[in-house]
């Protein structure tokens, strides 16, 4: 039975979903919906209104950490959630960082108020970009003392706490901000290391095409918005 994703491609909760199906190797429909537009139907797939939903086998999900954990149990290898229990653990938490600490800076206060706000015609709230700004290295420093010289966060193998948190990073980058390599040389090495795999590789590219298109718009409001955001 097909795997429907609802979302938007820039959102890192819905890359987060596309890198985890791809990982695993998994197909999908992709449903673009508009988070600043959603139809009032839609809160049949996530009555918080947010993105992404997932509906597989008839059945309707929603938000990223549950989408993920559902998918895992269905197919369960590659794993992408640690088997020992503390291993376990530390993956969620260090998603939950990533969800709930992180995406408030790197998305909502960089990402959205430079970019989104005014692709749509709105101002964006530059002093909160740079309150995130100002917040983010102690995050960085703390991910950084988490993955040390490892490859991976939780026992040195891919997880979805990787995911969550490049997910994270690239939006973060989308605002125009980047990760110091020589502050944070690990999160740096790691967060290259993550977006050379193919599964975040092709989310980028496809990405690529999007972000462009709202740089030619705000550069040059006469270029036709992009409702793909
Ligand atoms: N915890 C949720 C967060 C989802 C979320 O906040 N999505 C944003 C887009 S990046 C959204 O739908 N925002 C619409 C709104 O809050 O009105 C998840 O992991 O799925």
């Amino acid at each position: 039975m097909a795997y429907t994703l609802y979302g938007a491609v820039l959102s890192p909760f819905v890359r987060k979903c596309r890198v985890f199906l791809a990982e695993k190797d998994i197909p999908f429909d992709s449903v673009h919906v508009d988070p600043g537009a959603l139809p009032q139907e839609y809160a049949n797939l996530n009555p918080l209104m947010r993105i992404p939903a997932l509906e597989h086998d008839g059945k309707r999900f929603a938000d990223s950490a549950v989408i993920c954990q559902y998918v895992e149990r269905l197919h369960p290898e590659p794993a992408l959630y640690p088997r020992a229990a503390a291993d376990y653990a530390q993956c969620l938490w260090l998603e939950k960082y990533a969800d709930y600490e992180l995406a408030p800076l790197c998305t909502f206060g960089i990402f959205r108020q430079r970019l989104i706000m005014p692709l749509r015609g709105l101002p964006g709230d530059e002093n909160k970009a740079l309150d995130a700004i100002n917040k983010l290295p102690a995050l960085f420093d703390y991910l950084e003392q988490q993955l040390g010289s490892n490859t991976w966060f939780v026992n040195d193998q891919l997880t979805v706490a990787d995911i969550a948190i490049t997910s994270q990073l690239v939006n973060m980058q989308y605002g125009g901000e980047s990760l110091n390599a020589e502050r944070w040389p690990n999160l740096h090495a790691h967060m290259q290391r993550m977006q050379q795999r193919p599964s975040f590789s092709n989310a980028l590219n496809q990405e690529a095409v999007v972000i462009s298109k709202i740089k030619a718009h705000l550069n040059s409001p006469a270029k036709p918005a992009p409702n793909v955001v």
